[in-house]
């Protein structure tokens, strides 16, 4: 790098200073933490943005400023990669490292080493880096796009599009399409589910109706906005209420949104007893995930159809499309995290599908799903989506070549064909996720009643501890027992054997300064009590905070 790269740098630097004794990790998806004190966060992962948009030129980056399903006071950012994928894991050690450089000069000096060791090249007249930028609802979105746009213009040869408010999976439909030479337009992401919505309702044999209305918790976030704008252009005969726009004075994810209604597993505010029996879902924050729902009884208590839930719905369907083929050439997999309540990896397994297990947080699920023709995962808080490998589509649209137009045959290659463009290839969807979820509904002819019967969760609880340093919680890969602190895993143990099929784990979670506790068990009164006696085992282990 040469000088005048270096004070470039330097300069913009010295304008987003590193709030005292602020310590952050890039974490399951991305740096979040209290909104006022990330700028000098954002704007240098607007420079890493910037790198990595050398590194792999000519490509686009993008940038999402987001904190997701986190309180509104928060924000994040997180990278994807030209793929739409999530920002190569192999980069978070780089991300954690200037994130946390204690000064411009260190940061500088640290920007150096990493550029030469990449070998990137910068401003040499070779081809420029983009980076294109995205932000949810939250308040402190503008300001911080800003420090982002200075943090990837400082790189010299590098400019930085600002593509405004958008739901996190449109960002990175966007980067994939810009970087496969496809059409990345917003207008081009509503025309796309709509093309392949509409392609795969004509497909339903029989006029099947799914039963009343759907309704939308939009969590007060961006979700529920970018829904209204499709339902207004493209699908205007598509029959869902939208609740929860962020109009009506209702704050982001505040007992609203997909993270609240699957954790506390009562009704978002908005909702009450009229809605008994109606078909009703739930986006997070920044609509990468959803889950439904509908009250069965009373003002609060609802039947929770989870990620779990949706995954099983998923499956079965790509699985009956490809028992129609009946040609044995596609690997179909499945993958869930620790979190999956065991009576759903109980169900997939007697589908006879390959279940495997990955870590929480997409892109370790995205990983696994990657290796199969078909890999569908999902955690169970609503985050996930459909992979169809390349080589696989192809596969399917030659097939169709040789097929008669009509033939059952012919309408399986063709569902799953438009299944691979209307699910989000790049990262989970809630918008194109509710759309293949009315489109099963309706091709089975179910209600979301019938849905719920595929099996019966296992009660569970989940709790949050607050303690003063989540990270001294370490567990293994899959996150099923905690390493450290010494000797807790025995205690959980010794608490889990108190019930029957009893399960529980800890975990930190990347994304709140919190130990995440997850249990389950055969009564609901016992996955409570497991759930809160593993929730003192880690105050007594940690300390509460
Ligand atoms: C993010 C990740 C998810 C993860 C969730 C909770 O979701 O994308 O994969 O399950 O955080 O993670 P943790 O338990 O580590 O806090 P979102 O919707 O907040 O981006």
């Amino acid at each position: 790098m040469d000088e005048t790269q270096i004070a470039s740098l330097l300069k913009s630097s010295d304008l987003f200073p590193l709030p005292q004794s602020l310590k952050l990790s890039y974490g399951t998806a991305g740096f979040r933490g209290d909104a006022t004190l990330l700028a000098s966060t954002v704007h240098r992962v607007g420079i890493l943005s910037s790198l990595r948009s050398l590194k792999l030129a000519p490509s686009t980056i993008g940038l999402m400023i987001t904190a997701s399903h986190n309180k509104v006071s928060d924000n994040g950012v997180k990278v994807s990669d030209p793929s739409g994928e999530m920002l190569s894991q192999e980069w978070e050690p780089f991300a954690d490292q200037i994130a946390n450089a204690s000064s411009p000069q260190k940061l500088v000096s640290l920007i150096r080493e990493f550029v030469e060791r990449e070998e990137i090249s910068i401003g040499d007249g070779g081809e420029g880096g983009e980076v294109w930028l995205g932000r949810d609802s939250r308040p402190s979105g503008e300001a911080l796009l800003r420090a982002a746009e200075i943090g990837v213009s400082s790189v010299p040869g590098c400019v930085a599009v600002d593509l405004g408010v958008l739901t996190t999976p449109q960002l990175h439909w966007m980067v994939r399409a810009k970087n496969k030479g496809l059409k990345a337009t917003e207008k081009a992401y509503f025309e796309s589910l709509t093309t392949s919505f509409k392609c795969l309702i004509d497909l339903i044999p029989f006029n099947k109706s799914s039963g009343s209305k759907l309704v939308l918790d939009g969590a007060n976030g961006v979700g529920g906005e970018k829904m209204e704008e499709l339902l207004r252009g493209y699908l205007s005969n598509l029959a869902i209420e939208i609740r929860n726009t962020g109009r009506d004075g209702g704050v982001l994810n505040e007992s609203v949104g997909a993270d609240f209604v699957q954790k506390e597993k009562v009704v978002p505010l908005g909702f009450g007893v009229n809605d008994v029996g109606v078909r009703c879902v739930s986006f997070d924050g920044d609509a990468d995930r959803l889950v439904y729902f509908y009250l069965s009884s009373g003002e609060k208590k609802i039947e929770l159809l989870d990620g779990d839930k949706i995954l099983s719905l998923f499956a079965l369907f790509v699985k009956e499309q490809l028992n129609v083929l009946d040609d044995g050439c596609c690997r179909l997999g499945v993958v869930q995290t620790a979190y999956a309540n065991g009576a759903s990896t109980d169900y997939l397994k007697g589908l006879g599908l390959e279940v495997v297990f990955a870590k929480t947080g997409v892109k370790h699920l995205h990983e696994k799903a990657a290796e199969f023709d078909v890999g569908i995962y999902f955690e169970a808080n609503g985050h996930g989506t459909i992979l169809f490998s390349e080589d696989y589509v192809t596969l399917l649209v030659d097939k169709r070549k040789g097929l008669s137009e009509g033939s059952d045959e012919c309408n399986a290659v063709s569902r799953l064909v438009a299944v691979s463009n209307l699910i989000n290839q790049a990262v989970g969807d809630a918008i194109s996720g509710l759309l293949l979820v009315e489109v099963v509904l309706r091709h089975m002819g179910w209600s979301v009643q019938k849905w719920n019967e595929l099996y019966k969760d296992l009660p569970s609880r989940q709790v949050k501890v607050e303690v003063p340093d989540r990270t001294a919680v370490v567990t293994t890969s899959e996150e099923t027992e905690a390493l450290r602190p010494l000797g807790i895993q025995d205690a959980i143990n010794g608490e889990i054997k108190k019930y029957r099929r009893g399960r529980a784990f800890i975990r930190p979670s990347g994304t709140e300064d919190v130990v995440r506790v997850y249990a389950e068990a055969t009564t609901q009164e016992d996955a409570d009590s497991l759930g809160d006696s593993v929730a003192q085992l880690v105050k007594s282990f940690l300390g509460s905070s």
